[in-house]
């Protein structure tokens, strides 16, 4: 290993000065002393091993790691394709049993209630698998599923899983025509008015479910209904006038519709909605690089008659490919998405901030290959801006339909941490990013994360959509990775960085923290918000900076380190409550840090935390998943936070804040 970390090198040095604080906790100079050296101990073996996980490319990627529908719906569309195997079936077939709990259930998080339709659809996986209903393992999930309400209690996507089979019927699953893809984008509920993953999982779905297969398999399934005689329990109908009542009588006309559906209108929908499934496909094959969109538009143009060797089918096959991760025990796992500009980005700002060299060749590698990764073309964000120039980054290695804001954001603010030997190169991507980004706000002056004003509940309402999140609003922790990157970009002062800073200030959560909305939870909006605000001149003693500090302090464990639980998403009471995290630990330290409190107890408390939970190798343990795709019904842990995150807040602690921006 050749790094070198320069632990001096042009930074504020430490404060020499110990705050009353500290002595209350501590006891004497000496031990402030001890907790500088422990935290560049901690830093410099963090940088060793960050350095030792990037590719040769330049780029890093950890491990994504969600739920085990993601691999039981692996294997489902296997089956449904005729294309199952026995390796690929075995081999997931290990991961879903090494999931499973002790009470015979799968949760969608470490440590999580038991999730009813995860249960299900990991049972249905091994019985394909060959597992015998009356084996203990199984024996135990199916008694779980029958006393929390059965398939009938599970989520729409679970049971038209479970329809492709004839284990649930089609007619009792709520109906999304075809004829959707023909609504204009002004009209209420096209296909525009959905978040991107749910639009691209909605229009493939319209078409399988207009076309209602059965592929029929050797087992039944009826060990998970509550009564199999009766599997669909009599639903009442909420009153006419209120949402829920108009949108069940909206499902009922679009049951009827279906029977009198002009066959040509029909057939020329679902033409339609393929054709614009077809031009979405990215050049590696998959659809958003998010694997519940591939799946269900591989179905649906297998109905349209896309055989398996059809080259559209063939490039999206082999994509799903590679979403599958090989553990040591030989168990596949298949991740939700990838993550390497997301990772690259944060672990080059992390570098950084430990005081890498801004010429250092790890550097320089990871800035040439963003800079590649930029996307130079438009793609569905232009519903809503069109005229808009592109320059967004996407999340995933190919995903140039759905770059988003906050990609954008951090990956010109890693950029601008790297001494590139082509400036000038640098500075022409930094516009176009900024530009974009700018042009992205919404009119709220807050920014979503892959859409302009992606604000209609209506898509809430579908009877349909009763999982995670259907649409985008503008979110506090995107907003605030924005508004840092116009800071550091010089903007601090442009009218709509003000309108990102109002917007912020009063989404500020009556506790003193923020929400967050792709990190768990209020730890990582915290951490996200308070070093923009201070980036954008806000002064450390603002009152919205204080009360934040005084909630951070407040939630800190009692081992030093902060941690909340992902129930936080459900009960209020686990707001920043939680056993003490890796990542989350890092956020709240970074939110002291730019509010001027390197020197309080709770900061030192928090990086002796950090120091002293780091493994031999440099890295951190992290079971617990901290990063959210929708709070509650989905989260993530991604392998890598547990690294760039302690990093970064260790390199701040020692060096100070990152220099200001470029001062235009
Ligand atoms: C951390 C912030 C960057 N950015 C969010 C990107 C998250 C990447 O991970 C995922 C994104 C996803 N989208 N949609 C899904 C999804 C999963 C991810 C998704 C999940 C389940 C179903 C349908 C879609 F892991 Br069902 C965008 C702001």
């Amino acid at each position: 290993m050749t790094a070198t970390t320069d632990g001096s090198a042009g930074a504020a040095g430490p404060a020499t000065a110990t705050t009353a604080e500290l002595h209350r906790t501590t006891t004497t100079a000496p031990v402030e002393t001890d907790l500088r050296t422990a935290a560049e101990t901690a830093m410099r073996r963090s940088v060793e091993h960050l350095l030792g996980r990037q590719d040769a490319e330049g780029w890093w990627k950890g491990d994504l790691e969600t739920n085990v529908t993601m691999d039981a719906e692996d294997l489902l569309l296997r089956q449904f394709l005729g294309i199952r195997d026995d390796a690929t079936t075995e081999a997931t077939a290990l991961f879903v049993r090494g999931e499973q709990r002790d009470d015979g259930t799968w949760a969608t998080f470490h440590g999580g209630p038991g999730d009813l339709s995860a249960t299900v659809e990991a049972y249905v996986a091994l019985r394909l698998a060959g597992d015998a209903p009356d084996a203990p393992h199984m024996a135990r999930a199916a008694a779980w599923v029958r006393e929390n309400g059965g398939i009938a209690a599970s989520r729409v996507f679970t049971r038209i899983w479970l329809a492709l089979f004839g284990w649930w019927k089609w007619e009792d699953l709520p109906e999304l025509p075809p004829e959707m893809i023909y609504l204009p984008s002004w009209f209420p509920l096209n296909i525009y008015s959905f978040g991107q993953w749910a639009r691209q999982t909605i229009v493939p779905l319209t078409i399988v479910s207009a076309k209602r297969p059965v592929r029929p398999t050797p087992f039944a399934l009826d060990e998970l209904h509550t009564d199999p005689r009766r599997p669909l329990p009599p639903r009442a109908l909420a009153p006419a006038n209120t949402w829920d009542g108009l949108f069940q009588r909206l499902d009922r006309a679009l049951h009827g519709y279906r029977r009198v559906a002009p066959r040509a209108l029909r057939r020329a929908a679902m033409n339609a909605a393929a054709r614009w499934i077809v031009e979405r496909q990215e050049n590696d094959g998959c659809w958003g690089g998010i694997q519940p969109p591939a799946v269900y538009s591989l179905i649906a143009l297998h109905l349209l008659g896309y055989d398996l060797g059809h080259p559209v089918m063939r490039a999206g096959l082999d994509s799903l490919d590679r979403f599958a991760v090989r553990r040591e025990d030989g168990a596949r796992m298949v991740e939700a998405c990838q993550s390497p500009v997301w990772d690259t980005c944060l672990a080059t700002i992390a570098l950084a901030d430990a005081g890498l060299p801004p010429d250092h060749p790890a550097l320089v590698r990871a800035a040439d290959w963003l800079l590649a990764e930029q996307v130079v073309r438009p793609g569905d964000w232009a519903v809503r801006r069109p005229g808009l120039p592109p320059g967004g980054w996407a999340f995933e290695f190919h995903n140039d339909t759905y770059p988003d804001i906050d990609d954008t954001a951090e990956v010109i603010l890693a950029l601008r941490r790297v001494r590139h030997p082509d400036p000038a190169r640098v500075d022409a991507a930094i516009a176009r990013g900024a530009r974009w980004t700018l042009g992205m706000q919404c009119r709220d002056g807050a920014w979503g994360a892959f859409d302009a004003d992606n604000t209609s509940h209506l898509p809430n309402r579908l009877p349909f959509c009763d999982f995670g999140e259907v649409i985008d609003p503008p979110s506090a922790d995107v907003t605030a990775h924005v508004v840092e990157m116009l800071a550091h970009e010089g903007r601090a002062h442009d009218p709509r960085t003000r309108r990102g800073v109002a917007w912020l200030l009063a989404e500020q959560d009556p506790r003193g923290s923020w929400f967050g909305r792709w990190g768990v939870n209020h730890l990582y909006g915290t951490g996200s918000v308070v070093p923009a605000l201070t980036a954008a001149g806000l002064p450390t003693g603002h009152p919205a900076i204080r009360r934040a500090v005084a909630w951070l302090e407040a939630v800190q464990n009692d081992d030093g380190g902060w941690g909340e639980d992902l129930r936080s998403y459900r009960d209020e009471k686990w707001v920043g409550r939680g056993a003490s995290t890796a990542s989350q630990t890092a956020w709240a330290l970074l939110a002291l840090l730019a509010a001027g409190e390197r020197d309080s107890a709770a900061a030192a408390r928090g990086v002796a935390w950090l120091a002293g939970t780091q493994r031999e190798d440099g890295s951190w343990d992290e079971p617990y998943f901290t990063g959210t795709g929708f709070p509650w019904d989905f989260s993530i842990n991604y392998h890598l936070y547990r690294q760039v995150f302690p990093l970064t807040a260790l390199g701040r602690y020692v060096h100070g804040e990152p220099p200001a921006g470029r001062g235009h």
